[in-house]
């Protein structure tokens, strides 16, 4: 499968932070931090850490010339600790030296004395002290206290989900260079430029256009470098300020590990109806996530919880109410799904609790009740792609779901100490960020005398795919070779105010701007071409596959003249343009509204073999029917499905977060944090492309990819419920994700 930076990933040639030419006299960074969750300092002695061999300097809040405030949502959070510390990795200070193994030796020589404050880790007893980082959020539609009394079945429960460490490849890191009148260059692994552009403004007392800010691409960022690539650029960026000197600031991966947010862990409770035909009537939720020291994204990660909380099913009656609860460990953040997959986590546990109950499987009542058009999701919008039952067909259909679910049995039938297991999972994700401003982008094209173009958007490269749709999108755009476009670096003196890459929004917000930037280099081109050609009106010329027609007839100008003679009538073959997506907004007051430009959907079948003396497991099969609009590059999109379906899987099954009493976090290291290799992902991944959905609200017709797959990794779990239950009958089921095999082992014996 290859990319547009595949041939360069593997021969090395990439330039990632750590490959960044380096001006002469660098220094380097490396961050003292909290060793106690909660508590105050009391004494700060640097001075034999300044004396050790090669420091320059080292910085703390006191040397901070702007705010020491890295907020973004909510101005909760300093760049360094003043007099309290909140979680263990709470940066204090950065130490900076002529090398890292200096830097690293001088941190160990600062002598801290701290006075431990009560610290607390669980969200449930932090909402008891009222320790929230926003009023509660509850989004209702009909009335549930009324819809219970019709109901034929009503289960209760809780579900725990665990959080997820992002595990990039590329760890947080970047390089800031002091440039002339005062300014400053920082080179950053972030998915949010201009983030770092305004938090280094901010805590520099500098005027924004004094900072610039250039991402060639990031070695993973998975949501962990929207909010949180900005603390080490802007301690770069501090460091390289006061001393006038580069400095480069690299986290090592264990300290990327320790100090740096994750996913949210979330506890909930659910309360469900149905009716005897599985028609869910009323739902009803308390969700309990576990924000950290600091508010960071959660807010907004918060209200997509409540917006997914219903996945793909229509309810009528349902109160959700969602509590960010302030705790003692590194703050949380964005993460894949932003909050979605802990809301659907959720609801899938309550069908799946309320099926066995029921005496019926989970699939029945997730077909009963899948949205249909102009079904009202609890936040106004109304569902007008009937995607979620096409797609849920299909799964029976293409994928023989029942007979999927009979060679199970059988297989169960017949073996004693291997059982199978089978779930359905549908998904259905909402396509803008919430926070409807966020929700624009720009490009700028530029067209040179050589006929080769570059394309600069607020896009970051992640590994995604993104600059591979761009290109494609501004080749069709232009009507010329994809090998004539270059797709730059994302920079913010090229680009202002842009929006993180994230919501799965890259591609979609980027590529209109680029549609509407080359819309208008085309109409000049045409006007140039008529005037050369003496063809008339503009409108008689067109320009396809670089070659230039008159009402319809080839012509013998051609596209590399073309751009000759404009630039010699001194008419501009660069062009920028802006986009926003039409016709969303939200209430936050009432949480009603039509917050997404659409839906993406799909549905997942996965297989799993539970080896009942050991408690391991392989997932034999993930199959899946997914609407990725007119897809615009079906290997890229293909790669997003399956990347997605093993973190998915990862984060459901095998990875645990596990912190001690005093909040320090023992699975620090790739030894005792697990994710899936290569050995552990379905044996068989098979992806349908839902045919004839084209997507008038993406660009060429496309739809965003790089979150809703995820999800999919959900139905891991439910498979192996079900394996687990074929072997133990009468299973005591907790709803506590992850299931990792010590989990299995231990409750197919208890
Ligand atoms: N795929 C790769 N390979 N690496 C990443 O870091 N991030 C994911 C997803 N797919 C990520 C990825 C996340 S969290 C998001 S929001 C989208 O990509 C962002 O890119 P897009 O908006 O261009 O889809
Ligand atoms: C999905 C997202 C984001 C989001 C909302 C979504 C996201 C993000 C923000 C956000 C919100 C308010 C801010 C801000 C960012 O909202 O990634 O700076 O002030 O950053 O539905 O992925
Ligand atoms: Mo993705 S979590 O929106 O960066």
């Amino acid at each position: 499968m290859s990319n547009i930076d595949s041939i360069r990933h593997v021969r090395g040639e990439s330039l990632f932070i750590d490959d960044v030419t380096l001006p002469e006299g660098v220094l380097y960074g490396y961050v003292y931090y909290s060793p106690i969750a909660h508590g105050k300092i009391q004494k700060l002695d640097f001075s034999s850490a300044l004396k050790s061999e090669g420091v320059r300097g080292i910085f703390s809040a006191k040397d901070i010339p702007g705010e020491n405030q890295i907020g973004g949502i909510v101005p909760d959070e300093n760049l360094f600790a003043e007099d309290t510390v909140h979680f263990i990795g709470h940066p204090i200070a950065v130490v900076v030296a002529d090398s890292l193994i200096h830097a690293r030796d001088a941190v160990k020589k600062i002598k801290g004395e701290f006075k431990k404050l009560p610290a607390t880790f669980d969200p449930r007893q932090a909402a008891k002290k009222n320790e929230l980082i926003i009023p509660p959020r509850t989004f209702e539609i009909g009335n549930v206290d009324q819809a219970w009394g019709n109901c034929d079945y009503i289960v209760e429960d809780s579900v725990e989900s665990g959080g997820q460490e992002h595990l990039y490849l590329e760890t947080q890191g970047s390089v800031a260079i002091p440039i002339e009148g005062g300014g400053i260059k920082i080179i950053s692994a972030t998915q949010g430029p201009t983030a770092v552009q305004r938090t280094a403004a901010r805590v520099l007392a500098l005027p924004m256009h004094k900072v610039e800010v250039d991402v060639a691409r990031l070695g993973g960022g998975f949501g962990g470098k929207e909010d949180q690539a900005t603390p080490w650029a802007v301690m770069a960026a501090l460091a390289a300020y006061k001393l006038n000197v580069a400095v480069k600031l690299i986290l090592p991966r264990q300290e990327d590990i320790r100090l740096t947010g994750k996913r949210h862990p979330y506890s909930s409770d659910f309360k469900v109806g149905l009716n005897k035909e599985g028609k869910i009537l009323a739902y009803q939720a308390t969700f309990y996530q576990n924000a950290g020291a600091a508010a960071d994204l959660s807010p907004a990660i918060l209200d997509r919880t409540l917006f997914h909380c219903t996945n793909s099913y229509f309810v009528p009656n349902v109160r959700a109410t969602a509590l960010s609860c302030r705790t003692n460990l590194p703050p949380f953040t964005a993460f894949r799904g932003f909050g979605g997959p802990q809301g659907m986590f959720v609801i899938e546990s309550a069908i799946y609790k309320a099926a066995q109950i029921m005496g019926v499987d989970p699939s029945v009542i997730q077909k009963k009740n899948l949205l249909i058009e102009g079904d009202e999701f609890p936040y106004g919008q109304k569902v007008v792609q009937p995607h979620a039952k096409k797609c849920f067909y299909e799964i029976e259909t293409r994928f023989s779901k029942n007979e999927i679910y009979r060679k199970v049995k059988e297989f169960n039938s017949e073996n004693k100490l291997v059982k199978k297991g089978v779930a359905v999972m549908p998904v259905c994700f909402g396509i803008s960020f919430t926070t409807t401003f966020l929700n624009q982008a720009s490009a700028l094209v530029h067209i040179y005398t050589d006929g080769s173009v570059t394309i600069s958007t607020a896009a970051v490269e992640m590994g995604q795919g993104v600059n591979a749709k761009l290109r494609i999108i501004a080749a069709k755009s232009l009507s010329i070779s994809e090998k004539r476009i270059k797709i730059d670096s994302t920079n913010t003196s090229r680009i202002s105010n842009t929006s993180p890459t994230a919501a799965s929004k890259g591609a979609d917000l980027n590529g209109f701007a680029i549609i509407n930037a080359c819309k208008i280099l085309t109409e000049r081109l045409r006007h140039v071409a008529a005037e050369e050609l003496k063809a008339g009106a503009s409108s008689q010329i067109e320009i396809k596959d670089e070659v230039i027609y008159h009402n319809g007839e080839k012509t013998d100008l051609t596209f590399d003249q073309l751009i000759q003679t404009a630039y010699r009538n001194r008419i501009s073959i660069t062009a920028q343009a802006h986009h926003s997506t039409p016709d969303i907004y939200f209430d936050t007051k009432t949480n009603k509204g039509k917050p997404f430009a659409y839906h993406v959907y799909g549905t997942a079948i996965i297989e799993v073999t539970l080896d009942c003396l050991r408690g391991t497991y392989q997932f034999d099969s993930v199959k899946v029917v997914h609407d990725f609009g007119g897809s615009i590059d079906k290997v890229v999109d293909l790669g997003q499905t399956e990347g997605g379906i093993a973190q998915g899987i990862g984060w459901m099954t095998m990875e645990e977060l596990i912190w001690n009493d005093e909040g320090k976090l023992l699975t620090d290291a790739l030894s005792t944090y697990k994710v899936p290799d290569v050995h552990f992902v379905p044996k068989e991944i098979r992806v349908h492309f839902l045919e004839n959905v084209p997507n008038p609200f993406g660009p060429l017709n496309s739809k965003a990819v790089g979150e809703p797959p995820f999800m999919y990794g959900i139905g891991a779990y439910f498979a192996l419920l079900n394996a687990m239950r074929a072997f133990k009958p009468d299973l005591k089921i907790n709803f506590s994700a992850p299931l990792t095999p010590e989990k299995v082992l231990l409750s197919l014996y208890s």
